[in-house]
């Protein structure tokens, strides 16, 4: 009963419920919507280490993320890749999912967490990569 509604806080976004989220956040120097992206993590809970690099490809590459779903940043939890712009709550969805090796959101669409660009929110999805290297779809965000 205890871990049903542990969970239940995970799922409605309330990490903040007596466990410590750690993340690697992997990102060249210069990157600065990687820096915002890391600002919405600690917003939202995450306690995030913060690696300066000097080759992103290398990176991606070691960490297992294909190139079909690469972005500026790549972070680590729990042993899974976090690729890109990915909001905290579908990072906490992600480690709900043995299943996933991973998640992404590709490119860097504009309105996705550290691509805030005035009003704007283009349409973008969070793709989960299963064991398989198959795509899985995590979550679906309309254009406003
Ligand atoms: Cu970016």
């Amino acid at each position: 009963m205890r871990r049903a509604l542990f969970t239940l806080f995970l799922f409605t976004g309330l990490a903040q419920a007596g466990e410590t989220l750690v993340i690697d956040v992997h990102r060249d120097a210069n990157c600065g919507c990687c820096k915002a992206w890391i600002s919405h993590l600690q917003d939202n809970g995450f306690t995030v280490n913060d690696h300066v690099e000097a080759d992103m490809v290398e990176v991606k590459q070691r960490l297992g993320v294909p190139p079909r779903l690469a972005s500026c940043h790549t972070g680590v939890i729990d042993g899974k890749f976090v690729e890109g712009h990915v909001p905290a709550a579908d990072i906490l969805r992600l480690r709900q999912r043995p299943d996933l090796i991973g998640a992404a959101v590709p490119g860097m669409p504009v309105g996705s967490p550290g691509m805030e660009y005035g009003d704007r929110v283009d349409a973008y999805q969070v793709i989960g990569l299963d064991k398989q290297r198959q795509d899985q779809l995590l979550a679906d965000y309309p254009s406003r």
